[in-house]
């Protein structure tokens, strides 16, 4: 007999519908039932059911538009089996999660597992759990401090059923705030949900759980934990277009959380546990999230109708939730609910004075402070009309197309600008510009003060752009990759990356583009409206200069390379999923260089150059005289140049290289992981790249054996490519954005 349904709500988001459904598709425990409430989708979502008939899954259809709450309810209703779950359409379940949660099941009334939160789909979920190092002392720290903190609740209520406790403790207590007080992840026995007439409140949006969930902690009498039991939750890093609830700015936010407390009251024993817990978190989100905007919001209604709103619901209080608070927090919740607001600010002063005082004195701001001065000080002084600042990669070198741009506008009108370059350690720049150090006090004064800045990645977070200033965004490649909004999952450093460029790419009043693709793909990834330069690329004009072979045999002596020899250059991309930190990614060279070398080391030399987010330095020892690590090099436009043969990845290097119409070799062994999980193309590299894929270093060195007659079978889509994607450039993209922006 099936003993479990699967309560599944669902309105919007198809693709996360079907992860969650291919989930359950994947369980171990297979005796489930699944209850599809639907709650008025845009979309019909027959397509997507198509692949999932082999679950034993029933659809009920709302009759009109009301929310979660009213679908749970729905679920809970319609449910026929002893137990039940509940499993939200934008999260999954792991293969073991039911059958962890039924194995010892009992005729609990609440069997309650853990939630994780993850940016991630499932796939790269489980690749990170797999890779995370686990530190067995840190490990047995945490869970003896985790004992600590469940042996404090059982010792202050201690009146009361200790496995109850147990259960408030993982369920309320230890997550923090409000949102993350959850129905979800836990089994529930339907019985007893009905019996005490145990439903969600559905007038409330955003917070019924909690609601739920107190009374459920209330009620029960048998628990039982399941540690391993996992409900993954994911948060929507598109917040723009796909908000979550969470993630939903609303004015009823603030009303809801002081409404459902008042609620939960009803059904709670004023001196119960509960009760005393729910109460405890209400005054924590007052005492250390709600003073923040009292203190700083621009926004009246903190300290007037918000303010009186929560001094009514806190001084209802149970008398216990107050009596035991901390010194401090006293002298935040005292004045509160006397409703003196002026006293409420003093000691809010009090607190933050202490507390940013201590900080600096504990050097903690330390590498912070040129941001307050960047706030307080510069963003006052005017702007100088005459001074630009230039950026490439995040300060790294001195190259892209900012360089070029830096070098025309000085040929075109010398004297006329004051230029500035954020760069670290030492670069040879000409014309004598002035250089600060990224992310220090000079560069905090200059990012307020320039009139026009030039970037070629993004402006740091922390900017703000000023009325009357310029912002010149050069971006550095076509993107072959899927970039912010068109990528489904952001596996790279910060989830908030979306929601992050939403608001960056708002400041750019200008953005470069290489070709009529680029221009199409920035509108929709960026979702930028500003004006397009569809001049080519800067960084691309060196490559139509009319001395380039002169140029190369130069830079072959600076760089000791002999000029004998065909060079090949290999020049990768890095990996979203493989790194140490931030912006410090790991690269494993998967070529053969000592095959390489015997095989080629004759007629040709190996140029290697890695991302510069990469942080692994490349072993060429025993390789001398055959391999030259470039990785260092500022300047890979001026590479190209020296380059008889380009060998890459999923880089943004062939469309530049492809300007010189010279043969292009894709290493690609882990193309179906970077398509299908870490990013996905634009196009088509089977079809539309100018030269084959090769998948072993044996087919990398055949192919340069060959070069010839790869040529010559690459001609035709060489030459297609080469009119869509090099059509823009013609040498003189950095003098036609001079002239647009600057003249
Ligand atoms: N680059 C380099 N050496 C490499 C790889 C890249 O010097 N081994 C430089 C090239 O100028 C390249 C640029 O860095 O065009 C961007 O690198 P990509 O590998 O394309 O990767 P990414 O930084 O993710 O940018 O729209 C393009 C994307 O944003 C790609």
């Amino acid at each position: 007999m099936t003993d479990l349904t699967v309560i599944l709500p669902f309105h919007d988001y198809p693709h996360y519908l079907k992860e969650a459904l291919r989930s359950l598709k994947e369980s171990q425990y297979s005796n489930f039932k699944v209850l599809l409430i639907l709650d008025h989708p845009p979309v019909d979502i027959t397509p997507v059911l198509e692949d999932f008939s082999e679950l034993d899954l029933k659809v009920i259809q709302l009759e009109e538009k009301k929310g979660t709450a009213a679908c749970r309810n729905a679920g809970i209703r319609a449910c026929e089996t002893n137990y039940l779950y509940f499993l939200d359409s934008d999260d999954y379940v792991l293969e073991s999660t039911f059958s962890k949660l039924m194995e010892n099941v009992q005729e609990q009334d609440l069997v309650y597992g853990t939630v994780r939160n993850t940016w991630n789909n499932k796939a790269n979920f489980i690749e990170k759990i797999q890779k995370e190092e686990i530190d067995e002392e840190d490990q047995l720290e945490k869970e003896q401090a985790r004992q600590e903190k469940i042996q404090s609740a059982l010792d202050r209520f201690s009146q009361s059923d200790p496995q109850q406790i147990k259960a408030l403790y993982h369920t309320l207590i230890k997550r923090s705030g409000f949102q993350k007080v959850t129905c979800l992840g836990n089994l529930y026995r339907t019985k007893f949900l009905v019996e005490n007439d145990l439903y969600f409140e559905e007038d409330l949006r955003y917070f019924s759980d909690q609601i739920f969930l107190s009374r459920v902690l209330e009620k029960a009498r048998t628990f039982l934990e399941a540690p391993d039991a996992w409900y993954v939750k994911r948060k929507h890093n598109d917040p723009i277009h796909e908000p979550s609830l969470d993630q939903e700015d609303s004015e009823d936010r603030f009303e809801e959380r002081c409404r459902s407390v008042e609620i939960a009251r009803n059904y709670l024993d004023q001196n119960g546990p509960v009760r005393y817990s729910l109460d405890r978190k209400l005054i924590r989100y007052y005492s250390k999230q709600m003073i923040r905007h009292i203190r700083r919001s621009k926004e009246e209604k903190w300290r007037t109708t918000y303010f009186e709103r929560i001094q009514k619901t806190i001084a209802d209080s149970a008398p216990q939730a107050l009596d035991e608070l901390s010194r401090s927090t006293k002298r935040l919740v005292l004045p509160l609910i006397e409703g003196d607001l002026k006293g409420v600010q003093r000691a809010i002063r009090w607190r933050f004075g202490k507390g940013k005082l201590a900080s600096i004195l504990k050097k903690k701001n330390k590498n912070t402070l040129y941001k307050l001065a960047y706030y307080h000080r510069y963003l006052k002084l005017p702007i100088k009309e005459n001074v630009v600042l230039f950026e490439t990669f995040m300060a790294k070198n001195y190259s892209d197309s900012p360089k070029y741009i830096y070098e025309a506008l000085q040929k075109m009108a010398p004297g006329k600008y004051e230029c500035v370059w954020a760069i670290n350690g030492n670069h040879d720049i000409p014309y004598g510009a002035k250089c600060v150090k990224r992310f220090s006090f000079q560069y905090a004064y200059y990012l307020a003060v320039s009139k026009y800045l030039v970037f070629n990645v993004r402006q740091p977070l922390w900017y703000r752009k000023r009325e009357g200033q310029v912002f010149l965004e050069t971006w550095h490649g076509t993107p072959l990759k899927r970039l912010v909004f068109d990528q489904e999952e952001v596996t790279s450093a910060s989830p908030k990356y979306k929601e992050q460029f939403y608001r960056q790419r708002q400041e750019w009043d200008y953005l470069v583009s290489a070709n009529p693709f680029s221009s199409k793909t920035f509108r929709s990834c960026f979702l930028y409206e500003g004006k397009m330069l569809e001049y080519g690329y800067p960084r691309n004009d060196i490559l139509y200069a009319p001395n380039i072979d002169q140029k190369a045999q130069m830079l072959k002596e600076k760089l000791g390379i002999p000029k004998d020899k065909k060079t090949i250059l290999y020049a990768p991309t890095w990996r979203d999923d493989e790194h140490y930190g931030k912006g410090e990614y790991k690269f494993t060279l998967a070529l053969d260089l000592q095959k390489m070398k015997t095989l080629l080391g004759k007629d040709y030399v190996l140029l290697l150059r890695t991302h510069h987010y990469i942080a692994d330095k490349i072993d060429t020892t025993g390789l001398e005289g055959f391999a030259y690590n470039l990785s260092s090099y500022d300047d890979i436009s001026e590479i190209y140049l020296i380059t008889d043969i380009c060998i890459t990845d999923y880089s943004s290097v062939f469309f530049d290289f492809a300007n010189l119409k010279r043969p292009i070799l894709f290493y690609t062994y882990d193309i179906e992981k970077y398509k299908n999980q870490l990013r996905g193309f634009y196009i088509d590299m089977h079809t539309e790249v100018p030269g084959p894929l090769l998948y072993t270093s044996e087919e990398v060195i055949d192919s340069i054996l060959h070069i010839d007659q790869i040529q010559k079978r690459y001609a035709k889509r060489y030459e297609e490519f080469y009119d869509r994607f090099c059509c823009f450039d013609d040498g003189h993209a950095s003098e036609n954005i001079v002239k647009e922006v600057f003249q």
